[in-house]
């Protein structure tokens, strides 16, 4: 318990955790059950290529989000690039520097330029205004990202791509079980892109897919993951190998099963943070919309202005406790090569993100984390900075 200064590990005592507290832990759902059906994939010999699991994989994808195609592939990172080329985006396509840096990859991986928006300080979601400035007459389209599972303002933004004749896809790989006036993420946009990656709220080990109600970009996508075949010997696209295995989609099946307890561990979790960071000066909670559904995955909070301690002296005393809290997504993409020189005045139209950038720090949570770790957390926060 750090009840002073002095137990803090920064001033010599033992860290508060033997084990260290990650962001990103993976919700594992019953683990007999994921070996079981390992052990059918390796019987059956059918281990990836369309498989049967993937299908049932993407059916209950679909169904619980509500919406018409799921096309499962094996990251979100790939399935952002192989939505973008099936969009046939090109030019510049406007995105938030604030986000992980995949968002921007997947462009500039295949030559388009990412331009970078600034977001709203108070949601860290895309600011329109700031994207209606970025637009130039090479932009085709926008990358909204749904942060921290927070909706985008998908409302303004597609009426600004349809003002402006543009292209718009959301990466809601923070997304999964989010809801945006009460609709399920992954009905928006010309299509959304969903990773199930190991740290996410809901994982296939590796993973990820493109959901969306367009049959054609659907069909486009599902051949263009599969290097554009179609049948035995004829190619109709330029494709990739984007498939996701059989394996992957087993876990990520019976992850699903779970899912509904995991989320509300978050939510408890997320409330119990809240309850207990209550009154440190200079530090707020990113808060979720109770009208709105939520994995409550991130736990978000902002330092500003903590009466003793910086953003990364705070980060620096949890670490020092075994406390692996991430300053996601610092210093934000537009600093990272190649955009750092690629696009070296691109800061002076993200104020916003800046300042962001510089109070962020995310918390464990997730099944690993219970409300006795949350309280030790809340404890080193309230005393990093302190004098022994
Ligand atoms: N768009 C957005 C907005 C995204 O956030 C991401 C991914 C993508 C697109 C791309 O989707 P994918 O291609 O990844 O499907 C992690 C994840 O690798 C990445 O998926 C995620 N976003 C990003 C936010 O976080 P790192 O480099 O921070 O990961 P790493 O290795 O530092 O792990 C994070 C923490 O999780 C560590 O404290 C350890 C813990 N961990 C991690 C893994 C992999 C575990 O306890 N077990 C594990 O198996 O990027």
């Amino acid at each position: 318990t750090i009840r002073s200064p002095a137990d803090l590990a920064i001033h010599g005592a033992p860290p508060a955790f033997d084990d260290p507290l990650h962001v990103g832990r993976p919700n594992i759902g019953d683990k007999d059950t994921i070996l079981e059906q390992i052990a059918e994939i390796l019987e059956r010999k059918w281990l990836t290529n369309n498989g049967p699991v993937v299908q049932e994989f993407e059916r209950s994808i679909a169904d619980r989000l509500g919406v018409k195609h799921c096309i499962a592939m094996c990251n979100g990172t790939i399935a952002l690039e192989i939505a973008i080329r099936a969009l046939g985006l090109s030019g510049e396509v406007i995105v938030p520097s604030w986000t992980f840096v995949a968002t921007a990859h997947a462009l500039h991986w295949q030559g388009i330029t990412p331009v970078f928006a600034d977001v709203d300080g108070s949601t860290q979601n895309l600011d329109p205004v700031s994207v209606e400035r970025m637009i130039t007459p090479r932009t085709t389209g926008i990358i909204g990202v749904h942060l921290w599972g927070r909706a985008a303002p998908i409302d303004a933004l597609q009426a600004l791509a349809n003002r402006h004749g543009l292209k718009l896809m959301f990466d809601a790989a923070h997304a999964f079980g989010s809801t945006y006036k009460q609709r399920s993420i992954g009905q928006f946009g010309a299509c959304e892109v969903l990773s199930f990656h190991a740290t996410k709220a809901f994982n296939s080990m590796e993973g990820g897919a493109v959901v969306t109600n367009n049959d054609e970009l659907a069909q486009a996508m599902q051949l263009m993951r599969n290097f554009g075949f179609i049948g035995y010997d004829d190619v109709a696209y330029p494709g990739t190998n984007g498939k996701m295995i059989e394996a992957c989609a087993a876990v990520g099946l019976v992850n699903l099963k779970s899912l509904d307890d995991t989320f509300d561990h978050n939510r408890s979790n997320h409330a119990a943070y809240v309850r207990e960071l209550a009154g440190i000066e200079g530090i707020t909670v990113l808060p979720y919309d109770p009208a709105e559904h939520n994995s409550h995955h991130y736990v978000v909070i902002m330092v500003n202005g903590h009466s003793n301690a910086s953003r990364d002296q705070i980060l620096s005393a949890l670490h020092a406790e075994n406390v692996l809290a991430r300053k996601y997504f610092w210093p934000g993409v537009h600093m990272m090569q190649p955009y750092r020189d690629l696009q070296p005045n691109a800061g002076h139209h993200l104020p916003q993100t800046l300042a962001v950038a510089e109070q962020v720090i995310v918390l464990p949570t997730g099944t690993a984390v219970n409300e006795c770790d949350i309280k030790t957390v809340a404890d080193i926060v309230r005393m990093a900075g302190h004098r022994t």
